[in-house]
């Protein structure tokens, strides 16, 4: 989103190895977890509630627009529930465990799909939360296609681009997010971890 909307940031990456020791210092990281949003000093956590305070603060996150912000905040919360259920992936402790959780993460991002899909159709909106620009909704669903469907460093992408694929109707919708990222996923970094 600060990409395509042109506002200078800086990622700062934390190794797995570099986060036992940066975690206690709660200055720096005051939930003891991460992502953490710096701006001019002062830290910002939680991610969806920092992305809707930025996307206010850059004008993409239009409050007037009551349905608009229904719908982005819909698509915001059901992100959420994917991570969840990768969280429960990550933690699996044998292969059962592993393919029912797969499952479920499956499941909440062709849920989150439909959502988009039948509000894009009903609307006939652009977007996934209306024609004007980008949302914060459509910055979601392109977080989980670049990087679970459309990434190979992502062992399981084959299995995770069919349920982006079932859904035929958003074929257009994946190429505008394509488009509109292009520049930004070419000069992203492979991280090693
Ligand atoms: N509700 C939080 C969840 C953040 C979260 O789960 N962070 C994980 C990484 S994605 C984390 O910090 N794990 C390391 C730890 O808790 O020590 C948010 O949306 O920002």
């Amino acid at each position: 989103m600060l990409f395509s909307t042109g506002v200078e940031f800086r990622n700062k990456y934390v190794t797995q190895e570099e986060w036992p020791k940066l975690k206690p210092n709660k200055v720096q990281y005051p939930t003891g977890g991460l992502p953490i949003v710096s701006i001019n000093g002062k830290r910002y956590y939680e991610t969806m509630s920092t992305l809707r305070s930025l996307a206010m603060g850059i004008g993409v996150y239009e409050t007037s627009d009551h349905k608009g912000c229904y719908v982005n905040d819909i698509i915001m919360d059901e992100y959420n529930n994917v991570f969840e259920k990768s969280g429960a992936l990550i933690m699996a402790q044998n292969e059962e465990e592993k393919k029912i959780a797969f499952g479920n993460f499956l499941a909440a991002i062709d849920r989150i799909l439909c959502i988009v899909k039948m509000n894009k159709v009903a609307n006939k909106w652009k977007y996934a939360a209306g024609n004007e620009d980008l949302g914060t909704g459509d910055f979601c669903i392109a977080a989980l296609y670049f990087n679970f469907a459309k990434n190979e460093a992502f062992e399981a992408s084959m299995m995770v681009l069919p349920v982006f694929e079932k859904h035929v109707e958003l074929a257009d919708y994946y190429a505008i997010l394509q488009k509109a990222l292009r520049k930004y996923l070419k000069q992203r970094k492979t991280l090693p971890f």
